[in-house]
């Protein structure tokens, strides 16, 4: 028997709002013809049916149309989970049953590998109702199958012919987007019949650019984080005791720390794009946390909050150098032969003499992570690289010197945190649920109006969700080309924090005084009902972007 929480049944009867634009029957408007943003003439090349389409916006359509003729939908959740994934389903699911209530939806299961692999099933009404408004993505399962590989598509079509699939909504990163792009092109260069629509998901934030306002997750997860690190504050506030070096999940891009940051006035907090930027060493970021440490302890201060990207290491720019080439040196036949257990040796070997120089200045546990295994899509699991410890172990190493020459006399005693599983899954705040539920419906209507590798967007989402903008970009748009496992291939350009940003810029002119006085934020949870200035705000990255 199926047991839920009295949260569970209430948040299950929550209707998302969706915009005014999508009520209705809807027309799409089409604009000019578009441009990759970068190396146009190869992605032009790569993806000729889909390249230059143009970006469509919703509008309210005044004269009913009849039924429409039914049809079949496929999707997937592709890589790591986000908030809010359940209700982009429902939110297929409401749309097409709106189209015409005998289409049906299947979910793949367990991510692409359930399209290749013709693991799948139908998501009836009442497996639906189950999942509305809830965290996970435990109604289809999630998982990172790369799709590249046209032997993969011929499987994909397959299962889709046979269950009369029109149309299959990926919802994912930027590789797993970048994925649903090509394979859009191909079933349309080989005129399948299938179009493909993706949706953006990802907790790290850096699935954005000028008509992607934010990925979902992002809301919910910061706002799970920042709950955490205020409860955290608000115990060394009291115990006054630790130093609490606190790691955020996040990938690459540093917009979980940094939303967290402007969520909860921490003491310090690390911007990888900025370490880049400044060129800064290990031993800079070590020097400027101890400094910190040092000022406070003067002032009788021995406790304090430190938030850290995950993602940090690979920012530092001799580590990403040797990251540079790591890749490369993984990425050839050779070395994918080499057995575990002599791949340090393999590496070591391979590399040039100032990459090994600092392979073998870092701790040892860190250096084998960078050298070891890649996620499908060859990224550094950075979620797997100690940076809280590493960081705190430096830290203390650097005040005991500091102590011996007379600049420190203070306690250092440090606590340690990850926080990025803990979020994932949280249940969708009002914004990501409604977000959410507006990205799968309007999914809906990019199938029903014929189009194909189009990413579902939903803009001027800080406005109420009645103004909320819906309608589609060509993944096409997006892209360049960028250096992957060796090679250069179009991917989706990854959207880094940036340092003229308002976001950054409002963190950057208030780091002193946080550092130095104890100014703490508690956001205390997500609150459900209530008044819409607790229940309804959106990131203060998303206010700050659009300056409300
Ligand atoms: P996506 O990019 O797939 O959304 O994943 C986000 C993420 O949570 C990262 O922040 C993190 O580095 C990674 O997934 C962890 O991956 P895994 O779940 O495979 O451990």
């Amino acid at each position: 028997m199926t047991t839920i929480s009295n949260l569970q049944k209430a948040r299950a009867a929550y209707q998302p709002k969706l915009p005014k634009a999508l009520k209705g029957q809807v027309k799409a408007v089409e604009g000019a013809a578009t441009q990759s943003v970068g190396n146009q003439a190869e992605i032009k090349e790569l993806f000729p049916n889909t390249y230059g389409m143009p970006v469509v916006e919703f509008a309210c359509a005044d004269a009913a149309t009849a039924k429409a003729p039914k049809f079949n939908v496929g999707v997937i959740l592709s890589g790591g989970q986000a908030p809010g994934g359940h209700n982009v389903i429902s939110g297929i699911f409401d749309g097409i049953k709106s189209l015409n209530p005998e289409n049906k939806l299947y979910g793949f299961l367990m991510g692409p590998g359930g399209l290749v692999d013709h693991k799948y099933m139908e998501i009836t009404p009442e497996i639906m109702d189950a999942y509305r408004n809830t965290g996970g993505f435990d109604i289809i399962g999630s998982g990172r199958t790369k799709l590249e590989e046209v032997d993969q598509f011929e499987k994909g079509i397959e299962i889709l012919r046979e269950l009369g699939i029109k149309a299959l909504v990926i919802i994912g990163g930027d590789d797993s987007n970048t994925n649903a792009c090509v394979l859009a092109e191909y079933y349309a260069a080989k005129n399948y019949g299938v179009q493909v629509i993706g949706c953006p998901k990802t907790i790290d934030g850096d699935l954005k650019n000028e008509q992607i306002e934010a990925s979902f997750g992002f809301d919910t997860a910061c706002k799970t984080y920042s709950e955490l690190i205020g409860n955290i504050e608000r115990d060394c506030n009291s115990a006054r005791k630790y130093w609490h070096f606190i790691k955020l999940m996040g990938r690459s891009a540093s917009h979980i720390a940094l939303e967290c940051a402007l969520q909860t006035q921490p003491n310090v907090c690390l911007i990888s794009e900025e370490v880049e930027k400044k060129a800064q060493s290990l031993d800079d970021i070590v020097s400027y946390i101890a400094s910190v440490v040092a000022a406070r302890a003067a002032k009788g201060n021995n406790f304090g909050t430190v938030l850290i990207p995950e993602g940090l290491i690979e920012f530092i720019p001799a580590i990403k150098k040797l990251i540079a080439e790591l890749n490369d040196t993984l990425a050839t036949d050779e070395a994918k032969a080499v057995e575990r257990e002599n791949q340090i040796a393999y590496v070591k070997a391979h590399l040039s003499a100032e990459n090994l120089a600092v392979f073998e200045s870092l701790p040892a546990d860190v250096a084998s992570q960078l050298a070891l295994d890649r996620d499908p899509h060859g990224n550094v699991q950075v979620s797997l690289i100690e940076t809280e410890k590493l960081l705190s172990r430096m830290v203390a190493r650097k005040l005991a010197e500091m102590k011996k020459a007379g600049t420190y006399c203070g306690k250092f005693s440090a606590q340690h945190h990850f926080f990025g599983y803990e979020g994932r899954c949280a249940a969708p705040s009002n914004f990501d649920a409604d977000y959410c539920y507006s990205l799968g419906f309007n999914a809906s209507r990019l199938i029903a109006a014929g189009k194909t590798g189009y990413m579902s967007v939903i803009r001027n989402t800080t406005a109420p969700a009645e103004e909320w903008i819906a309608g589609g970009v060509p993944i096409t748009m997006m892209m360049n080309l960028e250096k992957r496992a060796g090679k250069f291939k179009p991917v989706i350009r990854k959207a880094l924090v940036e340092l003229d940003g308002a976001p950054y810029k409002y963190f950057a002119q208030r780091r002193e005084e946080w550092a130095n006085e104890t100014c703490y934020l508690y956001p205390g949870s997500i609150q459900y009902w209530g008044p819409s200035e607790v229940c309804d705000q959106t990131t203060k990255t998303l206010q700050l972007e659009q300056s409300k």
